[in-house]
């Protein structure tokens, strides 16, 4: 029990600034009281969660949405608050010059434009301190023919290329994929075989990052996963859930047992030991329910999963493979999936001097009352700002 817990205390889970944002479906975003106005705030929001689960001391950026004109400053103002900044987003899929594609445009000028954008990415990592990127490209096309899919990978490469060697000691980039959206026929990156093909050819500074809603229907992800970390190439996750496509949703909200499943190959895989370099990420909209609570829910979520998969016992485990008991393996893995971790994760919390439970401390303490009546005027941040 004792490693169980080291292990829990030891890993950290990063929120999304744009998580404290409004945020929606294509229909409407709702507006909701007390949101950020800008990436200070959003700050003080993400510094709460870390404050009341003891496990979220940093906070991804998205660019240009978290765009400020003194970003050591930011990250001062990160410090004080008591969290860290995490990797860096770039963002090369709202402008009006993306339509056909970033760094596989067939136009040079945009190409060029994107690639400017992910090294201006890298110097907000150095002045941030941050040493993750993270890459992800809306491109592709919507028509067969419409492009050369095989030239756009020439490109795709060639950018990477120039991204990679601008990276500095100690920093390195994630590449993510997905299959399908807003590229309806062939998208650029659809899968992680791709992304890994250009980190393998690009060395140990690039690596995939496996955002949990981006795979067809029916994925075995934790396959992904465990393959990855058998490669040295997992560099993260984004985790949301999902019912259908790319929804956003609190991770674990949909299908626990998969998490549990994911996280079962990180722990056997010796992807929790902060070695391992594996950032364990969120990236949710909360489009209809309070965001910093949302948050916390999804933290507490990662870490139930994770409790689970620590408690499975390898031993009995192993034995019953390699006597080829099938039965008996899958009834190991089934009894620490079916345990109750919660008493075990609200001693911990207690033991570092934190609430047992997160979300009532969190409720209770006059934080949301707060911001709701502070936060007036201004124009409340949302995807795409
Ligand atoms: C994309 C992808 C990226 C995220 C944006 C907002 O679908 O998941 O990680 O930065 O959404
Ligand atoms: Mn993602």
């Amino acid at each position: 029990m004792t490693d169980i817990k080291a292990a829990l205390r030891a890993q950290h889970i990063e929120t999304p600034s744009w998580a404290y944002g409004n945020s929606g479906t294509r229909f409407k975003v709702f507006a909701q009281k007390g949101v950020p106005r800008d990436p200070y705030e959003k700050l003080a929001d993400a510094a709460q969660v870390h404050a009341y689960t003891g496990i979220a001391p940093t906070v991804a950026l998205h660019i240009p949405w978290d765009k400020v004109d003194d970003y050591a400053d930011l990250a001062r103002h990160a410090r004080e608050l008591g969290v860290g900044i995490g990797a860096i987003n770039s963002n090369v899929f709202q402008d009006d010059d993306y339509m056909l594609g970033s760094v596989t445009n067939p136009s040079a000028r945009v190409r060029r434009k994107a690639t400017d954008h992910l090294l201006e990415c890298v110097d907000i990592m150095d002045a941030t301190g941050s040493d993750t990127l993270k890459l992800w490209f809306s491109d592709g096309i919507n028509y067969p023919g419409q492009d050369d899919i095989r030239a756009r990978q020439d490109r795709l490469a060639e950018s990477l290329a120039e991204v990679y060697d601008r990276l500095g000691e100690g920093q390195r980039f994630l590449l993510e994929y997905k299959l399908f959206e807003p590229a309806f026929y062939a998208t650029d990156v659809p899968d992680w075989g791709t992304a890994y093909a250009h980190c393998v050819k690009l060395g140990p500074k690039a690596q995939v990052v496996v955002d949990t809603g981006h795979h067809a229907p029916g994925t075995n992800i934790e396959f992904i996963v465990a393959f990855l970390l058998r490669e040295g190439k997992l560099g993260g996750f984004d985790f949301n859930s999902r019912f259908y496509a790319d929804d956003d949703l609190m991770v674990g909200a949909a299908d626990p047992f998969q998490l549990f499943r994911i996280m079962f190959e990180v722990v056997r895989g010796g992807g929790l030991d902060p070695e391992a370099g594996v950032a364990f990420m969120l990236d949710q909209c909360h489009n209809i329910e309070p965001k910093i609570p949302g948050q916390i829910r999804s933290v507490m979520n990662v870490q139930e999963a994770t409790a689970k998969a620590l408690l499975v016992d390898r031993e009995a485990l192993a034995a019953a493979q390699s006597e080829g008991d099938v039965l008996g393996a899958n009834a190991v893995f089934m009894d620490a999936y079916n345990t109750d971790v919660r008493p075990l994760l609200a001693e911990l919390r207690e033991e570092s001097g934190l609430a047992p439970d997160p979300m009532t401390a969190y409720a209770k303490s006059g934080y949301f009352e707060k911001i709701a009546a502070e936060r007036v005027g201004g124009n409340q941040a949302g995807w795409g700002a």
